[in-house]
């Protein structure tokens, strides 16, 4: 009860420095990222930030030296004994809800998880034994006696380090904490999850309701990374599609990642769950992003049609505040305009031809190209670029409707006239040339005559019907305008303060080699 009370008094003064602070702050696109990854086991040396790259990860055996759990003393490995014991099925049982949380990373960013079957269980130690293929994995995972459910550490259930280190260490007697079965071992999962972040490079921070993975305290109200954790690691790693063409990625017109057919009545959209504000579900992995301004994303399709295509590029994110525990600053991140994206739309057919291109708005505003018209069959693709050295998560639509008809028109030029009776004429009683089967009988015959003559001497309309009424830009435009509506109004203010204060008093804690990361259970607001 005493505890409450402090920490609800001066949660209000937090928040009111919070606010002094943020006031005063310049824009900043937050989340906090230390190092990436430099080395790893079956890449070697890999390709500067914002680059894919493939890491192992391996589960120690018991019994293997866990050194300076606190500085100075060690202590051995019972991960494994003890999820044996969690889980009344065995490693069966835990194994996978263990790998869902390295899958989960993997579903939303450049990187390639791979287990690493052995673990020779050497100590555990970076410096001395990192990822070696066959041998051991580079993020490897042990658990031991850290303090139990209070202690020296403030009741911590977990810590971590950063890359190229990696090692994940779980508090095993914290039984209660991660025995409990509740939402698929979300505890467990939420632990491991906040821990591999750590060991992938990100930083904490906190935010007003507490809903970042990153935060220092665990959260049980959401489930695995949000937008911003997303963000974070899209920025040291790119996102998923980078991985292709061996980690090339898809920052060529020869590298686009392909869409398929896209007929008329149909549309295509990429980075649909990134609009839907900052709550990100565990099933949600359709996030695709520029991470800087040399990250290029190109996506091929073919009009399965002739057809008239829009293609909408939207930048999408949520507005919040959030604080950053390593340099102590209070950034607001407008997540929609961090980048000032750009679009092209390319005839890939043949020799590649540059058809339409769109950047006449700023960073924030949606750039479209309209009415594009395609030809049957033909092999197009469209370029989404950026010019900022942050991530910017997009949404592409690729929304495709009938190129307009004109009735008599047999030789497409837009006026029903005598070269179209010409046609008609020389084509007559054909079944395979049917460009003149108006009617769409199957042949050319009197229909298609009676059709032209109905119509001679018609044009197309100027104005194709589907632009009077853009319907899905509109609503696009909609969404945006959410998107930028002041985030804090409706927000619960819990616990920031206490989780800040809290995680400040603990900083110093750090283990001899490497920054640790230590994600707290006990004196949490929850
Ligand atoms: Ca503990
Ligand atoms: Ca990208
Ligand atoms: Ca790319
Ligand atoms: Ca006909
Ligand atoms: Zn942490």
């Amino acid at each position: 009860m005493r505890r409450l009370c402090r920490f609800n008094t001066r949660r209000l003064a937090g928040w009111a420095v919070l606010l002094l602070a943020v006031a005063a702050a310049t824009p900043a696109w937050a989340y906090d990222n230390a190092d990436r990854w430099q080395f790893t086991a079956l890449d070697g040396a890999v390709a500067p930030t914002g680059q894919p790259i493939t890491l192992t990860w391996s589960i120690v055996p018991d019994g293997t030296l866990i050194p300076n759990v606190f500085p100075g003393t060690n202590r051995n490995s019972n991960l494994r004994a003890t999820l044996d014991t969690l889980f009344p099925g065995g490693e069966s049982e835990w194994f996978p809800v263990i790998a869902s949380t390295f899958e989960r990373w993997e579903s939303i960013s450049g990187i390639d998880f791979v287990y690493e079957a052995a673990d020779d269980g050497e100590e555990h130690h970076f410096e001395d034994n990192p990822g070696v293929a066959g041998v051991r994995g580079d993020v490897r995972l042990g658990g031991t006696l850290i303090d139990g459910t209070s202690g020296t550490f403030l009741g911590s259930v977990g810590y971590s380090y950063w890359p190229d280190y990696g090692e994940v260490v779980l508090d095993t007697a914290d039984t209660g904490y991660y025995g409990d079965e509740a939402s698929n071992h979300l505890k467990l999962r939420h632990t491991l999850m906040h821990e591999i972040g750590h060991a992938l490079g990100l930083g904490h921070v906190s935010s007003a309701a507490t809903d970042i993975l990153m935060e220092s305290f665990p959260q049980s109200h959401f489930d695995g990374p949000q937008i911003d954790d997303i963000r974070a690691v899209q920025y040291l790693y790119g996102d998923a599609l980078e991985r292709s063409h061996g980690g090339a990625g898809n920052n060529s017109l020869a590298n686009a990642t392909p869409l398929g057919a896209l007929a008329a009545g149909e549309t295509i959209s990429l980075g649909a769950d990134a609009d839907s504000g900052f709550a990100v579900d565990f099933d949600e992995s359709d996030f695709v992003s520029i991470a800087r301004a040399s990250d290029l994303d190109y996506f091929a399709f073919t009009a399965d049609g002739g057809s008239l295509v829009d293609v909408v590029l939207t930048p999408v994110g949520p507005t919040y505040i959030q604080f950053v525990q390593r340099t102590s600053r209070t950034n607001q991140v407008v997540a929609s305009a961090v980048s000032d994206l750009s679009l092209e739309l390319w005839d890939v057919t043949g020799t590649p031809e540059l058809l339409a291109t769109a950047d006449a708005t700023a960073a924030g505003s949606v750039e479209s190209i309209l009415g594009a018209e395609l030809a049957a069959g033909g092999e197009y693709a469209v370029r989404v670029a950026g010019d900022g050295n942050d991530v910017q998560l997009y949404r592409l639509d690729l929304v495709a409707v009938a190129a307009p008809v004109l009735a008599g028109d047999y030789n497409g030029n837009g006026v029903v006239d005598a070269a179209d009776f010409t046609l008609w004429r020389d084509t007559l009683g054909e079944t395979d040339n049917l460009a003149a089967d108006g009617d769409l009988s199957g042949e050319v015959d009197q229909g298609d005559y009676d059709l032209w003559a109905a119509n001679f001497g018609m044009t197309l309309d100027a104005a194709p019907a589907h632009l009077a009424a853009p319907e899905p830009n509109a609503t696009l435009m909609g969404v945006i305008a959410v998107f930028t509506t002041p985030w804090l109004r409706g927000r619960s203010k819990r616990g920031w303060f206490a989780t800040h204060a809290a995680s400040r008093t603990a900083q110093p804690r750090n283990s001899s080699h490497g920054d640790r990361n230590i994600l707290f259970l006990g004196n949490s607001p929850y």
